[in-house]
């Protein structure tokens, strides 16, 4: 394979069209500085690749623990209000705290204002990224924390059947973080913003699952 690499997102088999795709983009909010440059570069590589701004979908949540749960509502919240025959499985209070989750633009890089052409903050969405950053400390807290946040995310999208990109650094320092965000302050530079990986593999998972259904 050219341009193989150790490390990293390699390009990928062929290029996807993201033109039709409408992402939503769940992140923390714990750790600001590195989830704002991992939420640009997430955003910059999924307008690279044709993905509408209107249909890029920005939540927030306070921190990564409750990254499956909101992303969960929204996806399958569109699902529920895309069917008219459906009875709602949203109760009021359900209904009230997706509300409740936070638009909000990108801030510190491309600014932008997700609002999607629909109006509609829930899916259908052809892909989700979900984004935190967890730093370890001195308890076990982070170790739970990962745990459940990364089996949180894979049943998510077992569940939904809509594809949601694992975003969550896992850092054992500042530094680990700061560097795979790609404003790293080392001696070797500013590292690499994986954020931008992530939204390639948005773009390439929608187009699949959408390819493969
Ligand atoms: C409480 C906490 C701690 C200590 N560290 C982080 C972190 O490094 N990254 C992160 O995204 N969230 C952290 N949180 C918050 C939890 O994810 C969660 O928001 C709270 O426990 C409330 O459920």
């Amino acid at each position: 394979m050219a341009d193989a690499t150790i490390k990293g997102l390699p390009p990928p088999p062929k290029s996807y069209d993201g033109s039709s795709h409408r992402v939503l983009i769940v992140h923390a909010r714990w750790n600001a500085t590195i989830i704002d440059a991992l939420v640009s570069g997430a955003v910059n590589k999924l307008k690279e690749q044709g993905v509408k701004e209107e249909n890029i979908v920005i939540k927030s949540v306070p921190g990564s623990y409750e990254l499956p749960f909101a992303t969960k509502q929204l996806i399958s919240g569109a699902q529920v209000q895309s069917s008219n025959s459906a009875p709602s499985l949203l109760n009021a209070s359900t209904t009230n705290l997706v509300n409740l989750l936070s638009n909000e633009a990108v801030s510190g890089g491309a600014s932008i204002t997700p609002t999607p052409a629909s109006g509609a903050s829930t899916g259908p969405f052809t892909s989700a990224i979900a984004i935190g950053c967890l730093i370890k400390g001195s308890t076990m807290h982070f170790e739970y924390i990962c745990d459940a946040v990364t089996h949180g995310l894979m049943k998510v999208q077992l569940e939904t059947g809509t594809p949601v990109i694992f975003g969550v650094l896992t850092a054992l320092t500042d530094d680990q973080a700061l560097d795979r965000a790609g404003v790293g302050r080392g001696p070797n530079g500013k590292g690499h913003n994986h954020g931008e990986d992530w939204g390639l593999a948005a773009v390439e998972l929608g187009a699949q699952t959408i390819e493969w259904s």
